[in-house]
């Protein structure tokens, strides 16, 4: 329950360094896991977005200088790339074209990596003119021993001469970033990059809401109102939506009761799929596509879905009941959903979508009433995996969404829906 109120005096410290109107942002695991755990949420605001403000961190961003036939500074990983005058993004210099016949082969051109901090945000960007096909600008970012631990990308649309950019929240752990303009295995076309950059973005500014009710729970409901829960999970007078509260809480509770007990669920997918998912939750392994599908298939949204609503009847039923076997059923989905290394299908190159929805509305309402029965460090790891699976992931992935009017556009399109 957000609102204006009170801050919580042992977090203040926190509050006050989210609230300051700085012009580099860190997102530490701490401010956010704080937010997670239930300390003063801060979210970036309605009107945030990010701003690249920074210097552009690339060598040769313009690809001018040129090393025999490609630019000097980065890396033909693969392909058919060369130095080109025409076309150009800017007049007077140089671009770089990629050519990709090859429906089985990716060009790839990386640049040179560029230092970073862990927990800032950057953009990626590039003009492209994408001839024919598609073509890619990928964000990547690297640790200390060169192992990519982070990426993301955009596409172009159309024919033309355009900007695309990719903005990316620097992963805990990351020393370097690189952009790297790409044409893919499936694609086949030619596209002239130029003008590309890397830089910090400041991600806008964060508001700060102090919690109305400091204790748990006050999600959806606070301590004081469990009672009138309890007394509605009883109450057979009529409702105008139809049935009782008694009704309801029957048929919730009947659920529940089977949810103790489970130990997998299959949803049936289209093209005759059935998939078997383990419980408590299990992160599934890869599954082909279904026939005459092309491309990843979104398994795990039917699959988030699944496991929300078993959060949430036992979530409910722990609530009104009180019965023990509930909350130990609930312990052991969000310590085994904690262990996951994504709330988001791997299958898929982005960091958050539905399935993640699904899974944080879950876990965030089954840890808002049990969190109590867990032990410090039980607790400690649920709010690690809510703020990096859920919280950063979600607020990384809604910057990155394309962003509205076009080309000189910089603003996501989540700020104007
Ligand atoms: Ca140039
Ligand atoms: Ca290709």
């Amino acid at each position: 329950m957000y609102g204006p109120g009170p801050t919580d005096p042992q977090l203040s410290a926190v509050a006050s360094f989210l609230a300051r109107p700085v012009s580099r942002r860190r997102f530490t695991g701490i401010a956010i896991g704080a937010a997670a755990a239930g300390a003063t949420v801060s979210w970036a605001g309605p009107s945030s977005y990010a701003r690249a403000d920074g210097p552009n961190l690339l060598t040769n961003p313009s690809f001018d200088e040129v090393t025999g036939s490609t630019p000097t500074g980065w890396t033909v990983v693969s392909g058919a790339v060369s130095s080109v005058t025409d076309p150009v993004h800017t007049t007077g210099g140089r671009a770089v074209r990629l050519d990709d016949p090859d429906p089985e082969g990716g060009v790839l051109l990386r640049s040179a990596p560029a230092p970073v901090e862990a927990g800032l945000l950057y953009e990626a960007s590039v003009w492209v003119l994408p001839v024919s096909g598609k073509a890619d600008l990928y964000l990547e970012f690297w640790d200390a021993a060169g192992v990519r631990i982070a990426v993301q990308f955009t596409t172009s649309s159309g024919t033309s001469w355009q900007q695309l950019k990719q903005p990316g929240l620097s992963p805990e752990g990351a020393v370097t970033a690189s952009v790297l303009c790409y044409q893919s295995v499936r694609n086949e076309g030619v596209a002239v990059f130029d003008d590309a950059a890397l830089v910090e973005s400041t991600g806008g500014e964060i508001e700060t809401f102090p919690l109305l009710a400091p204790g748990h729970p006050r999600l959806y409901f606070t301590a004081d109102e469990v009672p009138r829960l309890k007394a509605r999970a009883a109450d057979t007078s009529p409702l105008l939506s139809g049935g009782s509260g008694a009704e309801l809480w029957a048929a919730i509770e009947q659920q529940a009761t089977t949810h103790l007990t489970e130990t997998s669920f299959t949803v049936g997918y289209v093209g005759g799929v059935s998939i078997t998912y383990q419980l408590p939750p299990v992160m599934p392994e890869p599954h082909d596509p279904p026939p005459g599908y092309n491309g990843a298939y979104p398994y795990w949204t039917a699959m988030g879905s699944g496991i929300r609503s078993r959060l949430e009847a036992m979530s409910l039923a722990w609530v009104v009941t009180g019965d023990q076997r509930y909350a130990v059923r609930l312990k052991e989905y969000l310590l085994a959903l904690a262990e996951w290394p994504t709330w988001s299908d791997p299958a898929f190159n982005r960091r958050a979508y539905l399935d993640t929805a699904h899974l944080v509305t879950g876990i965030a309402f089954a840890y808002d009433v049990v969190c109590d029965e867990f032990t410090a460090e039980e607790r400690a790891r649920v709010v690690a995996a809510i703020d990096a699976n859920g919280m950063v992931e979600c607020w990384s992935a809604n910057l990155a969404l394309p962003t509205c009017g076009g080309a000189g556009g910089d603003t996501p399109g989540w700020v104007k829906w």
